[in-house]
């Protein structure tokens, strides 16, 4: 069994990676959700697993080496940890060359799509003071990571090797809001005819259409609630250093 932690609201693409390749592998799993608007990402429970209080974290109740249960964090890891034990959607060390290309694409998103799209997201959206600077310069390079995809995709028709793997699931959850990015969705063809064949596999409407993960949605407004709101996007050394010290 593996225990996955999510965010309570639904709608993380770091969650729906996570999701998507263990509907694709099979592993029974059960979700836990951590409602990170009211801050229980911090508890000392969870950050003995989750040391940098972010989901999705898993934890493995049944190790290859039959030793204690093993937490794992970060979406790219998790990613890696499933697909080596479940010897798919990522080849093995002695195919050198393309476990290496799924791990470059799969660290590229993870590195760069992943944080790029969240802080472009951050000044349009969340931003008190909305600084054209900040909102083009996050755009541009938003953009410029789609035409990577693009270039690549028409190389061949999936991300890291011949085959579909982890480095696609990873990148098609971040790019699940590219509707709302503003991009002129016609500049990315294969980037858009790659989305419809993984949107048509079994495993995406099972991750993301029957799940109750995402059903209760906290709501926009919420997030701009002032706790919640410092919670989330004001978090620096000395909150983590109060959290530490179990006084926030
Ligand atoms: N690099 C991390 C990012 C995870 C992340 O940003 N998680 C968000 C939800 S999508 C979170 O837990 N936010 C809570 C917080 O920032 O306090 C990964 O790939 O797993």
């Amino acid at each position: 069994m593996i225990d996955v932690y999510v965010t309570s609201s639904g709608g993380s693409p770091n969650v729906y990676k996570i999701l998507l390749l263990l509907e694709e592998i099979g592993f029974p799993y059960r979700l836990h959700p951590v409602d990170v608007a009211r801050g229980e990402q911090f508890e000392p429970d969870f950050l003995k697993i989750g040391p940098n209080n972010k989901v999705p974290v898993i934890v493995d109740q049944a190790p290859t080496d039959g030793g204690q249960p093993i937490p794992v964090f970060e979406s790219a890891a998790i990613m890696i940890y499933l697909a080596d034990k479940a010897g798919a959607f990522l080849p093995a060390v002695e195919d050198v060359r393309a476990r290496s290309a799924v791990i470059g694409w799969l660290v590229w998103q993870v590195a760069n799509l992943g944080p790029y799209m969240g802080q472009m997201f951050h000044f349009k959206v969340y931003a008190p003071e909305k600084l054209p600077y900040a909102i083009e310069r996050y755009s541009n390079e938003v953009g410029r990571l789609y035409g990577v995809m693009e270039r690549r995709l028409s190389e061949q028709p999936w991300l890291g090797s011949d085959a579909y793997s982890i480095a696609d699931m990873a990148a098609f959850a971040a790019t699940s809001e590219w509707r709302r990015t503003g991009h002129d969705s016609t500049k990315f063809p294969r980037l858009l005819e790659w989305r419809d064949r993984i949107e048509a596999r079994r495993a995406y409407v099972r991750a993301y259409a029957e799940k109750d993960y995402g059903k209760a949605e906290i709501g926009a407004a919420s997030l701009f609630e002032e706790t919640t709101w410092a919670r989330l996007f004001r978090q620096n050394e000395d909150t983590i250093a109060q959290y530490q010290a179990g006084k926030a």
